[in-house]
């Protein structure tokens, strides 16, 4: 939720809400069984992990649940000393001009809509990017982007039924190709959003731009994908339908329904198999006025956010921030509306779907409804960002008493604090949800912390969903800022405990003491260094101003968690090597002097001592071995 309106609006009305929803207050025998419900004695382990996005950091935390602990970063747009992500020439390159980005929606791989623990993509907002973790040794190893004629990759990253696919929509609209400057006056006419398909490989995980599609310029926001019956779609909302370019706040929240994408992007593969796309920038593009049967319209109350598919693939519900209800539909008569083509007109070539014909109903949840997620036993679980509560409610099939008045269909409110965003039930997003647990993320914390000054953390708070009522069980606070987040079971994966010694290709890598050394050609320099505890070999290595020096370093240990890092003084380098792992940094030689490297991660008692010299000196001095080929001396 980025809309500022959304933040003032949520003050005013703090007050009045707070009211609606309640406080919540703890028993004194309630404390005992939460804190054991939430307590992982020292030794013990947490059942789940939470992969939850970053925001703006630029990473994804990890953390456990149900302990709420956070166990570790892992660096995805940001540089990261903690890990040495974004110092050596690997991870600097898949970081290539940008130094942040801005994660919100992580999406774990699935195969037959449930999650098969192989990989976790997140998308960049900021720079129109998507990168790929794997959860093998939870590390970054993909940046796909910027991605051509997409801007804002926010509606992103939504995965298919069997990971073919990573969709995005933009949030926002520009002239396309990018580069072409138009007037935003002229927003109407000359600007356009996308929904791109990023085709991923089945077995490599690996990210390239398959096709996209071209649309209206209105700001997309949420989306899901389809499973079961609504296989082979997805679905976006979007909040400007008006199409205003300025004072957004006022303008683009005219009309009580903005327009939602409802699109098949099955048939859109197949019309680029058959030649019906023009491409711009590289990429096939869409006319889905001039491809029927790719894209419609179907319109929402009111400036919509979330739209989340539920887990049966039958029902799709979109939260209006603006309207205190959420709007259920029924995939099966969106189907049946696209057959008998019910629509209420189009808009520029594209149908727009009959309302009365498609929605299920209007569920009175409450104030600023944004996100909706599933237990698998038929209950809707949605975060109200003004309301600051989580609403329990019952998807269809509703009774005929339920049908004639929806307050009934409304369970159990728990408050939340503050201004929820996101909630992620484990699970939610495959057919089979774990259903035990819920994740409140909270924006504006609210002062439920120590003081820390003028800016505060964000909350989150744990939730048991496994009764009829919800129960508050644990809060905690994290980094700026998650969004969304992912819940998998621990059994369900089995990450690397050391990188194998015989699977480490990189031609750079030495084992061997013998191996090991610096080597000159020309002004070209290359240290090739062994990491052990507690030593690097060599632990010199001589050069001379204006040398370009490349440095190779092999952690040879395989034993897990025994990581070497290699901090040079006052030339801005820290890499760190895992188990088993090379890495290698460049830099140009551009001062004489004796710098100083060591290990910067604590790996023994020894570990002080785990240290050497760069020893740079001035052109055309220094022993013969800074000139010579072969190995500095060896001990
Ligand atoms: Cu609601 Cu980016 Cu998913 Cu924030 S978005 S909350
Ligand atoms: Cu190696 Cu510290």
């Amino acid at each position: 939720m980025k809309t500022k309106s959304m933040i003032a609006l949520a003050i005013i009305i703090t007050a009045v809400s707070l009211a609606g929803c309640g406080k919540s207050s703890t028993s004194q025998g309630d404390r005992t069984a939460n804190a054991l419900a939430s307590y992982v004695a020292p030794g013990e382990k947490d059942e789940y992990y939470l992969f939850y996005s970053g925001g703006h950091s630029g990473q994804v935390f990890v953390a456990g649940i149900p302990s709420l602990r956070h166990i570790v970063t892992i660096p995805v747009f940001a540089p990261y000393p903690g890990t040495g992500y974004g110092f050596d020439e690997e991870s600097k390159k898949m970081l290539g001009d940008f130094t942040w980005g801005d994660v919100h929606h992580p999406a774990l791989s699935q195969t037959n809509s449930k999650y098969d623990g192989r990989w976790l993509f997140v998308n960049d907002n900021a720079n129109n990017r998507i990168a790929r973790i794997d959860l093998r040794d939870f590390k970054t190893h993909q940046i796909l982007g910027p991605i051509p004629n997409s801007v804002g990759n926010h509606g992103s990253s939504f995965i298919t039924e069997n990971s073919e696919y990573i969709l995005c929509a933009t949030r926002f609209s520009v002239p396309l190709p990018k580069g072409r400057v138009a007037d935003p006056k002229d927003y109407e006419k000359e600007f356009n959003g996308m929904v791109s398909g990023i085709k991923v490989d089945p077995q490599t995980g690996e990210m390239k731009v398959g096709w996209q599609i071209l649309t209206p310029p209105f700001d997309w926001d949420l989306g899901s994908t389809g499973k079961g019956p609504s296989s082979g779609w997805a679905f976006w909302t979007s909040y400007n339908t008006e199409m205003a370019h300025d004072i957004m706040e006022v303008n683009s929240t005219q009309r009580d329904r903005d327009l939602c994408a409802v699109v098949n992007w099955r048939a859109a593969e197949k019309a680029v198999n058959e030649g019906k796309a023009q491409m711009m920038d590289g990429v096939p593009i869409i006319d889905p006025a001039k491809v029927p049967g790719v894209l419609y319209f179907v319109p929402i109350g009111k400036s919509p956010h979330g739209m989340d598919v539920d887990p049966t693939g039958k029902w799709v519900v979109a939260g209006g921030k603006l309207q205190p209800a959420t709007t259920v539909l029924n995939f099966e008569k969106v189907q049946a509306a696209i057959n008998n083509k019910t629509f209420e007109g189009d808009f520029r070539g594209i149908p727009i779907l009959k309302y009365e014909a498609v929605v299920e109903g209007e569920v009175p949840v409450g104030l600023g409804p944004l996100h909706t997620q599933y237990d698998g036993r038929g209950f809707a679980y949605t975060s109200m960002f003004i309301d600051s509560c989580i609403v329990k409610w019952k998807l269809p099939p509703w009774t005929a008493d339920e049908k004639k008045d929806l307050n009934k269909a409304v369970l159990d409110k728990v408050p939340a604090h503050f201004s929820t965003g996101h909630l992620v039930v484990a699970g939610s997003d495959t057919t089979n949800p774990y259903g035990k647990w819920l994740v409140a993320m909270n924006k504006l914390s609210a002062g439920r912390h120590i003081n820390v000054g003028p800016a505060q953390p964000e909350s989150s708070q744990l939730i048991d969903i496994s009764g009829d009522k919800m129960k508050m069980i644990a809060e905690s606070y994290t980094e700026p800022e998650p969004h969304f987040a992912q819940i998998l079971k621990v059994s369900e994966i089995q990450p690397a405990e050391v990188y194998p010694k015989e699977e480490n290709k990189n031609p750079n890598a030495v084992w061997d003491k013998d191996a090991t050394g610096v080597s000159r050609n020309g002004n070209q320099v290359v240290a090739k260094l062994t990491a052990i505890r507690s030593r690097f070999t060599p632990d010199r290595i001589d050069a001379q101003v204006g040398d370009d020096l490349t440095v190779h370093v092999t952690n040879i240990e395989q034993t897990r968690d025994m990581i070497h890092g290699f901090g040079l003084i006052e030339h801005n380098i820290n890499m760190v090597m895992d188990p088993g792992e090379t890495k290698t940094f460049h830099i140009k030689l551009t001062k004489p002097g004796v710098f100083p490297f060591y290990c910067t991660n604590f790996c023994s008692a020894l570990h002080q001592e785990m240290q050497g010299y760069l020893v740079v000196w001035k052109q055309g001095e220094g022993p013969a071995s800074t000139a010579a080929t072969g190995a500095t001396a060896q001990r």
